[in-house]
């Protein structure tokens, strides 16, 4: 039998209310424990109840109780939620009292994991949870949700769907070719079915590169010379004294990062070292690494006077007008002038590299992984002659969509295989 756990589900203590989820066969029995002899309340009703040390029984705290009976609960399985008062002493009490009564604290990710085991989600919607919970802006969220709620499961689920019916068309070729009753001729439609297919497929992977930079954010690179203003203008776009500033030239040593919200959609926006030549081996270090992170970086904003540059730093010195003109834009890192304008155009900048509509259907890697090999024993099959070798890369690409999901079962093939064709004769 699996152990009954419990974890502090919610953030940082103290806090007004912190809740305590406890799950596994021996939930509802532990809460009773903890409760006395008071009534439970009913499944998924909210009830506020003492919670009480068993051995002497004084009271630990009121707190609000929700029963979840299995399987109609998160992981599957009897669970228990405990609203208590969010103090660090409640909780290490209440957590105290449900080892006493058999409990374990869980380890990292097990609720999800046993929501994974019973089959309350599949593999893509546990990793859409853990985007869900990191999720800093509203592109993030919306892809981590639409994931969550089995947009990559259901695709998966009715592509395997196809490819055990193309398996099954393909075996009752193999079977029966010589009874001359069953599919006569279907390798044309077995192959168009395959190449629809892997269409689907290779349209799904297509959303990859703009889930990974909504999950990863944009990268920005200020660069320019020394004492251009490229850590004022950070510490002024992130609205914090993120980077150290002083009139001495070759200040910024290491690459800083910082995360902006660019109206809802994630970026990385890194200060760098001013270019220049230098004898100095530490700021030589430091521009090297400018250099680099500016030729991966998805924007590069460049900065300073000169005529080069496209934004022009400064302005509260010269007088120039804030905004765009001359080709530039103008502002002030120190007054704050044509900042508006600069995070206006980041933000349609942001919104042509992450277009709104459809979140992106795989979302990372290891999905963009077993995808990518989906679709190459789709590509296999399709070129087959030999049935018996389009089948085995048939069955090669389920296999891969069955770890996509994290639900392989071979089973399932000949279960159709037996319930599409009379083989009774
Ligand atoms: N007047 C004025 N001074 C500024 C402005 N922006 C930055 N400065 C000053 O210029 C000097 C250099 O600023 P930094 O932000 O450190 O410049 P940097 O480009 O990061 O310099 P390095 O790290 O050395 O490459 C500091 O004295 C800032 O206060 C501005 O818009 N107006
Ligand atoms: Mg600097």
């Amino acid at each position: 039998m699996a152990d009954t756990i419990y974890a502090l589900s919610s953030g940082a203590l103290p806090a007004g209310v912190a809740v305590i989820r406890l799950s596994g066969p021996d939930s509802i029995g532990i809460l009773q424990r903890l409760t006395g002899d008071a009534a439970l309340p009913p499944a998924r009703s909210a009830m506020l109840r003492s919670i009480m040390e068993a051995e002497s029984g004084q009271l630990i705290d009121r707190s609000i109780i929700i029963i979840f009976k299995g399987p109609h609960s998160f992981t599957g399985e009897d669970s228990v939620e405990i609203h208590c008062h969010g103090s660090i002493a409640v909780v290490a009490a209440v957590q105290r009292e449900l080892s006493r009564a058999g409990a374990r604290p869980a380890e990292a990710g097990e609720f999800t994991r046993r929501a994974f085991e019973s089959g309350r989600i599949d593999l893509t919607q546990a990793e859409a949870l853990a985007h869900l919970i990191e999720a800093e802006t509203d592109a993030q969220r919306e892809q981590a949700l639409s994931q969550a709620g089995g947009r990559l499961r259901d695709l998966a689920d009715q592509w395997r769907d196809t490819l055990i019916n193309l398996m099954a068309d393909l075996e009752a070729d193999l079977d029966f070719a010589d009874e001359g009753d069953v599919a006569a001729g279907a390798t044309g439609t077995i192959g168009r079915g395959i190449g629809a297919l892997a269409d689907a497929v290779r349209s799904a992977l297509a959303t990859a590169p703009v889930a990974e930079r909504i999950r990863q954010g944009l990268t920005i690179a200020i660069v320019g010379p020394p004492n251009a203003g490229k850590s004022s203008l950070l510490n002024a776009l992130a609205r914090r004294e993120v980077a150290i500033v002083t009139p001495h030239a070759g200040t910024t040593r290491d690459v800083l990062e910082v995360h902006l919200n660019l109206g809802g959609r994630p970026a990385v926006l890194l200060d760098t070292a001013g270019l220049r030549e230098t004898e100095d081996p530490v700021e030589a270090e430091g521009i090297a690494r400018a250099r680099a992170r500016a030729a991966k970086a998805d924007l590069v904003l460049d900065l300073g006077p000169g005529p080069k540059q496209m934004i022009v730093n400064k302005i509260d010195e010269t007088g120039a007008q804030p905004g765009w003109h001359d080709g530039k834009l103008h502002v002030s890192a120190a007054t704050g002038a044509g900042l508006p304008e600069l995070e206006a155009w980041l933000a349609a900048w942001a919104a042509d590299q992450i277009p709104a509509g459809e979140p992106p259907v795989v979302t990372t890697a290891r999905q963009a992984h077993l995808l990518s090999e989906t679709l190459g024993y789709l590509i296999e099959a399709e070129r087959e002659n030999d049935s018996v070798l389009a089948a085995e890369s048939l069955r090669a690409a389920a296999h891969a969509l069955g770890r996509l999901t994290g639900r392989i079962d071979p089973e399932t093939v000949l279960g159709a295989i037996f319930s599409r064709f009379c083989i009774g004769k």
